[in-house]
């Protein structure tokens, strides 16, 4: 088993990046619910996840989501993070909410759409620059509702030459990381359906293109931690945007409806060296709070991942090995179980109180104030990007 000092040291050095949008006021496509306190603007957006980093630790970085996220300067914006404590973390573009966009970006039939889809991609990648961010994350909502309607093989085609245009113009230390998911809002095909498909581009186009597994973003029963498994092993994970869901893409609290996956997910990780800072896999979550309140749930979120983590790190490996070695299916799940039901929260309370932090994190929060604070002053939350 791994000693108890390298299990704290590994959780300690976990960094979870929290998403700009999960801040703001969201909903599903028949009602948004208004929360009092929400932010305004981005700067606002970077106070609240501030308090994400204050009570848990391990929160120091924010997705900005563009245009969601907009501002004239963006190295202003970084310097505001900077001053909290704070960097800003991946970029990601947006190229779904435009009436150009209804057959696609990237895939598009036509050449102009096409170039405005790209344009938009270099735009990120400018951005970056300005706020020092590693990763641009892609997610492309293009695909067909109806056979026929398109070639799906030329579509793969124009796919390939906007990745390869912007793979061109990334710097030493930046990459792409690309986000598949099986369906939606194209119900027919879909031009980045699995990993597969993000793999086969992103080995095309080279070292600094990696998939990004979205929790939610598969069909029911998908062995998603034989999908982290492969990706490892192959060098090509680039991080997750991590999130659950019961019965599509519900972007639920991460952990909240399957801790065991996510349990068996993070094993994965460890085996696969993934949680070492340099093996460069990003945790990230992306999350939508419709009706819960917003800094709370992403605090328990990060506490969540850092929950399957630690039984992660508490899978006692020498033992699982010789019960593998040796055929002993029942001592082998055993080995695992034991770690999955292992109550976690007193060694992450220690670990939170060796780094000087509240073993609380959210009772922290609720004493904080900081509730009270925001809904008495900010009126006319931002909505977090849909429809917005
Ligand atoms: C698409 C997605 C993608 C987007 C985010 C808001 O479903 O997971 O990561 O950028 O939602
Ligand atoms: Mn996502
Ligand atoms: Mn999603």
């Amino acid at each position: 088993m791994t000693a108890p000092s390298a299990v704290k040291a590994a959780l300690t050095s976990q960094a979870i990046e929290t998403p700009s949008w999960a801040y703001g006021n969201s909903g599903t496509r028949f009602k948004v619910f208004a929360q009092p306190g929400v932010p305004r603007d981005p700067r606002e957006k970077l106070d609240d996840a501030a308090q994400v980093h204050r009570h848990t630790g391990v929160a120091p970085t924010v997705a900005l989501h563009i245009p969601w996220d907009r501002v004239d300067d963006y190295a202003a914006l970084a310097r505001h993070a900077d001053d909290l404590g704070l960097r800003l973390g991946a970029i990601n573009a947006n190229v779904f909410q435009d009436d150009d966009y209804k057959l696609g970006s990237v895939c598009h039939p036509e050449a102009a759409v096409r170039r405005k889809a790209l344009d938009h991609l270099f735009e990120c990648v400018d951005i970056m620059d300005a706020t020092g961010s590693r990763d641009l994350k892609l997610w492309f909502s293009d695909g067909t509702n109806y056979p026929g309607q398109d070639d799906i093989r030329a579509r793969q085609d124009r796919l390939a030459e906007a990745l390869t245009a912007v793979y061109e113009r990334l710097g030493d230390d930046q990459r792409i990381l690309l986000e598949y998911k099986f369906f939606e809002p194209a119900f027919y095909t879909t031009d980045v359906p699995d990993w597969g498909t993000a793999y086969a581009h992103c080995l095309k186009l080279g070292p600094k293109a990696q998939v990004v597994v979205d929790t939610g973003h598969h069909a029911p029963g998908t062995n998603i931690e034989f999908i982290v498994a492969l990706l490892l092993r192959e060098g090509k994970l680039g991080g997750f945007d991590f999130n659950s869901r019961f019965y599509a893409d519900d972007d639920l609290m991460v952990g909240a409806a399957d801790p065991f996956q996510l349990f068996r997910i993070m094993y994965e990780v460890v085996r696969g060296g993934g949680l070492d800072p340099a093996a460069g896999v990003a945790f990230m979550l992306d999350q939508c709070h419709n009706i819960e309140p917003k800094v709370p749930a992403i605090i328990r979120s990060v506490m969540n991942v850092q929950e399957a983590t630690a039984k992660a790190l508490l899978v006692d490996r020498d033992a699982l090995a010789a019960a593998q070695a040796s055929g002993d299916v029942l001592g082998a799940n055993a080995a695992l179980m034991d770690a999955f039901s292992t109550d976690v929260r007193p060694l992450l309370a220690e670990v939170r109180a060796d780094a000087g932090l509240d073993p609380d994190p959210v009772a922290a929060y609720h004493r904080s104030g900081w509730a009270e604070k925001i809904t008495e002053e900010r009126k006319g939350g931002q909505q977090a990007g849909w429809g917005a």
